[in-house]
């Protein structure tokens, strides 16, 4: 079948049968609407060629889960936008529910667009760890606002010669005053142009460009004129279009860093709202080559069986697209890497910000201490084994622990 399916959960308010229920939801995004309309008669019957199809149905926790199948011809291929206001659109608020919740999308060819330039291959092409497989560990400046130019450049000089595959602009950095984008882009540059001398090492730097609709491209492709090794754009604040404006542009020659600021506000509640992985599987159409899903350890909370589903939805096979690096980020350390490649896996960037600059040797030693961290992930050894010969990593778990 080449429709689009979509995986729904949701609870009928009482008196609402779960079959009235999960027909409302398919009628309402295809060819329905709460009553019965004159403009679909005898004449126009043809429109019910564009149907929604309940295709299954079955008692799941305190609710139901539904696959609602929407016929391929009701979407315009490649308009993600649209896309979204068939399976995502005016559900949520239909008040014969209690809840419901976009679960996964199965998006067929056609509707899949031309996904990652780059992928993780791609990726680990730029950074030399095509062989070793090694997880990646990146960095986002902190504080998150506030430093100069030059003193961003000189955190990002530190953070590279201490051993980070990426350095990062925080979500809310973009072009202001007090570090404007092009003599910050400029500045980090030169300075990871420094620490390769010494290091022999190319690490990239997500700048953010995230901004309104009329200015991306252009921000974006000075950005890569001047030497651009990676951009970053915010998901759900920009909109999936801006990530595709980004990728399907073939001057823009660089992987584009995902970034998903808001999205605890659409997938926290487990019964209502979406789900990560419609998110994830778009942003893989969209052209994404990094990706946050989340941590089993951070600060944002996360639940592992989730967060290793979303990520093969980014790493497993969708046809001709290729991969996304799967970030986990928000609130890691060295103690908690362990925890993350244990559950998660190698093909994964493992992303601190405080859990690197605070380190109480700073920025270098902080990136050490993440790196050691992996290593000892790697070698299947404890990281309070591993610390007891290499000090950064003892001093990191000294202030932060391990779990
Ligand atoms: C992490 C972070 C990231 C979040 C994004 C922050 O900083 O920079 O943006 O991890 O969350 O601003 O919180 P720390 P998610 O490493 O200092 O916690 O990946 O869940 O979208
Ligand atoms: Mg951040």
């Amino acid at each position: 079948m080449n429709d689009l399916i979509a995986t729904y959960y949701f609870k009928p308010k009482a008196g609402v049968t779960p079959e009235y229920a999960a027909q409302a939801i398919s009628e309402e995004q295809t060819t329905g609407t709460w009553t019965g309309i004159s403009t679909v008669n005898e004449k126009t019957a043809y429109v019910h060629a564009y149907d929604g199809e309940v295709l299954e149905l079955a008692p799941s926790g305190s609710g139901f889960q539904t696959k609602l199948s929407f016929p391929y011809e009701i979407f315009e291929p490649g308009n993600i936008p649209q896309y979204l206001s068939v399976v995502a659109g005016n559900l949520f608020g239909l008040g014969k529910l209690e809840a419901v919740r976009l679960l996964d999308i199965e998006i067929p060819k056609g509707l899949d667009g031309t996904g990652p330039k780059f992928g993780i291959e791609g990726i680990r092409k730029i950074c030399g760890t095509e062989t070793s497989r090694r997880p990646h560990v990146g960095t986002i400046i902190k504080p998150k606002v506030g430093l100069n130019p030059k003193d961003t450049a000189e955190v990002a000089y530190e953070a590279a010669l201490g051993g980070v595959d990426l350095i990062k602009d925080d979500e809310t950095l973009t072009d202001q005053k007090f570090c404007p984008l092009m003599v910050r882009l400029e500045m980090v540059m030169d300075a990871l142009e420094r620490a390769k001398e010494e290091t022999g090492r190319e690490v990239l730097y997500a700048l953010n460009v995230t901004t309104g609709g009329d200015r991306i491209l252009e921000i974006a492709s000075n950005a890569v004129k001047a030497g651009a090794n990676m951009l970053m754009v915010d998901v759900l604040t920009a909109g999936f279009s801006a990530v595709q404006c980004l990728a399907s542009e073939p001057s823009i020659n660089v992987p584009i860093h995902v970034h998903r600021t808001m999205h605890g506000a659409l997938t926290r509640n487990p019964e209502h709202g979406i789900a990560m992985r419609p998110i994830a599987k778009l942003v893989r159409v969209c052209g994404g080559d990094q990706l946050h899903t989340g941590t089993v350890s951070g600060k944002m909370g996360g639940k592992a069986d989730e967060i290793l589903g979303d990520n093969r939805a980014l790493t497993g096979p969708a046809g001709k697209l290729l991969t996304v690096f799967p970030v986990a980020s928000g609130g890691l350390h060295p103690g908690k890497v362990n925890a993350e490649i244990t559950t998660l896996g190698n093909e994964i960037v493992l992303q601190a910000g405080g859990g690197i600059h605070g380190h109480p040797d700073g920025t270098a030693a902080g990136a050490r201490a993440m790196r050691q961290a992996v290593d000892a992930a790697l070698a299947g050894v404890s990281a309070n084994e591993y610390a007891k010969t290499h000090i950064e990593l003892q001093k990191a778990l000294d202030i932060w622990g391990s779990v």
